[in-house]
């Protein structure tokens, strides 16, 4: 009880009063080991109460890192310009002997653990923390995993309330409760209130003790601890314990006769992920982190989170209504990065005449502003973002986001931007097939918007490849033995929005992908029937037809259908052939992976031989 002495000696009395209540001493020895390392000024705790949500909301005003804008509730944070993005250079895996991941960079535990509080020592002096409690899942549910996130910002804070389950209440109701824990410090301040000591920029995952760490920096992608670092600890623990922690969107599909079959997605970011899940007329139920669990038999799903922190670039009124709708109304939203010009937001690609000066991630600016290298700064970043609660969006399926035991997941759909190889939809032929031939083969073409060379097509399996904090062999290895567990796994579709012509065309326009969503519906309840080829099953043309006229009144020819779902062998035969290389060179890759692409390999030879290299979806009938 040490530990309980020192936090009496170093909350004041109200604040020791809220931690005192939850009897839990591995809390407070975790909170007294880290208010002892990083020292701060203050200490708040929170609650699950209103009054304490509006304290943090109103500290993160008076402290700067946020500004009011002219609707109410409305308010803009900047990162520091070199800050916008996760870093991925300065994020490690701790290991015990400093062993390599095939993606990621690791330490060793102790080295990385010896840095990381040398760069946190004293660094919350003169700043207040904040002790906050949330769930990562519905709570009380057989997903919950408490958290702990201890940070010196009160903008994390904040963004935290509106993107997670507080439960405060939960670790009062149940002192031997274990948690994840997350030790932030956004450092020094600049005169804008950046984070100031971006070369001691680290954010440190420590699987063992399921603890994060960062420092020096506020983009949120590096500092909420419940969204990507604890991202890193929950894929390893899914692992450990057999489910899935997957980097996917979860949303209902409506079908006939009000059935709704309930789809997780992965995609690599700016190739359709939000899109998908924001269509109009379905169901949002989470747009980035599903936990996958069996329970009673079945593949059921949640959503991680209870907000949604969204990229803003291009969203305007016509293509992502719901959105639009959101961002335009007087409720809690901060506004990350983007340009400010009379208290009123403004971003790329929203359809709207954009001013000439204001203030934006750069500080002043004006168009033609140039920043230190040379570049032309946009009026906003590109991965400028908005902070919202999911219960704003009209399309929300409240019932799916709030079930204890989550949906019965139906089908799993993998997409990457890929202007040549895949076609627009398509079904594995089982689990097995799907999981290494569909998510284990994700490939995606880098876009201008990236820096480096456009069109390079970049792995990236499951999408999740920028957090994948265990091996890629042993990952994979619990996702073939998950579908194995199941009498009826879900179903695994690849889709690909961005597939081309001869002639740099795109074959499908933005809004084809309700349709694939409505095959698949159907699909997984072999409702409709599918054509056999090499790679898996293909929608018919009278289906896709009849859905293109009902769900987009749109006359559906058979050469637009050709075009698309040919067959492009020497295509397909060299992705194999990548994919391979990529997996060989790796030591404990499931044998079942170079068996899938062997077989498909095969299938999509014999073809070749039988019908030629570009092979018509009627081939097959
Ligand atoms: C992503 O990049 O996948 C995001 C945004 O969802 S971040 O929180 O930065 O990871
Ligand atoms: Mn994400």
């Amino acid at each position: 009880m040490e530990a309980l002495e020192y936090l009496k000696n170093r909350l004041d009395k109200e604040q020791y009063e809220k931690i005192e209540k939850t009897k839990n001493i591995a809390l407070y020895e975790f909170l007294a080991e880290y208010i002892e390392l990083c020292n701060p000024s203050k200490i708040f705790v929170a609650t699950d109460s209103e009054e304490d949500e509006l304290y943090i909301r109103n500290r993160a005003i008076m402290y700067g890192e946020e500004r009011l804008l002219k609707t109410a509730g409305h308010t803009i944070h900047f990162d520091n310009y070199y800050d916008q993005a996760r870093d991925k250079e300065h994020t490690y895996i701790l290991t015990p002997h400093g062993e390599k991941l095939p993606y990621l960079n690791t330490k060793k535990r102790d080295e990385g653990l010896k840095e990381i509080r040398e760069i946190m020592r004293d660094i919350m002096k003169g700043k207040e923390l904040f002790i906050l409690f949330f769930s990562l899942g519905p709570k009380n549910s057989p997903f919950m995993i408490p958290a702990v996130q201890l940070t010196d910002s009160a903008y994390v804070a904040h963004s935290e309330f509106m993107l997670y389950r507080k439960a405060y209440e939960v670790f009062v109701n149940n002192p031997s409760l274990k948690f994840m824990k997350f030790v932030h410090s956004e450092g020094e301040l600049d005169e804008r209130n950046t984070s100031k000591n971006l070369d001691k920029r680290r954010i440190i995952i420590d699987l063992e003790d399921e603890i994060t760490y960062a420092a020096n920096t506020q983009y949120a992608g590096n500092t909420i601890g419940l969204k990507k670092p604890a991202f890193r600890l929950t894929i390893a623990r899914a692992v450990k314990e057999g489910w899935l922690s997957e980097h996917m969107f979860l949303m209902g599909v409506n079908g006939p006769n009000g059935r709704v079959s309930y789809f997780t997605g992965a995609f690599p970011s700016m190739c359709g992920k939000t899109s998908t899940c924001m269509l109009i007329g379905e169901r949002l139920v989470g747009d980035d982190l599903s936990f996958i669990k069996i329970i009673n038999g079945e593949a059921r799903a949640v959503n991680v989170e209870n907000g949604v922190f969204g990229i803003i670039q291009g969203v305007n009124k016509e293509d992502d209504p719901y959105i639009w709708e959101v961002l335009h109304k007087p409720q809690e939203i901060i506004f990350s990065n983007v340009l400010i010009h009379e208290g009123k937001p403004y971003w790329t690609g929203m359809g709207e005449e954009i001013p000439c000066e204001g203030e934006n991630h750069s500080g002043k600016w004006w168009c033609g502003k140039k920043d230190k290298e040379g570049n032309e700064i946009p009026p906003s970043h590109k991965n400028a973002r908005f902070t919202v609660r999911l219960e704003y969006f009209p399309n929300l399926d409240r019932e799916a986001l709030n079930a204890p035991n989550g949906v019965k997941l139906s089908g799993m759909i993998f997409g990457g931007r890929d202007s040549d190889t895949w076609p627009p939809v398509c079904e594995s032929f089982n689990w097995q097939h799907g999981v290494i031939m569909k998510g284990a083969s994700i490939e995606s073409e880098t876009t201008a918007a990236t820096l480096g060379k456009e069109g390079v097509r970049k792995f990236n399996i499951m999408s999740i490849l920028d957090f994948m904090s265990v091996h890629l062999g042993i990952y994979l290895r619990n996702y073939l033995d998950f579908g194995k567990k199941l009498g009826n796994p879900p179903r695994i579709f690849a889709v690909n929005y961005f597939l081309k012509d001869e002639n740099g065309e795109y074959l499908n326009s933005k809004l084809d992908k309700k349709v694939w969503l409505k095959w698949m519906e159907l699909r997984v309840h072999n409702e409709v029937d599918a054509i056999e080829t090499p790679i898996g099953y293909l929608p018919k043309y009278e289906d896709l037809k009849e859905l293109f006229k009902e769900v987009l009144n749109k006359e559906y020819t058979r050469e637009e259908y050709e075009k698309q779902f040919t067959i492009r062998i020497p295509r397909l035969l060299e992705k194999i052939e990548r994919i391979r290389k990529i997996y060989g060179s790796m030591d404990n890759v499931p044998p079942e992976l170079f068996q899938e692409l062997d077989a498909e390999e095969k299938r999509l030879k014999e073809t070749q031989k039988k019908f030629g290299d570009y092979v018509s979806p009627f081939s097959f009938l």
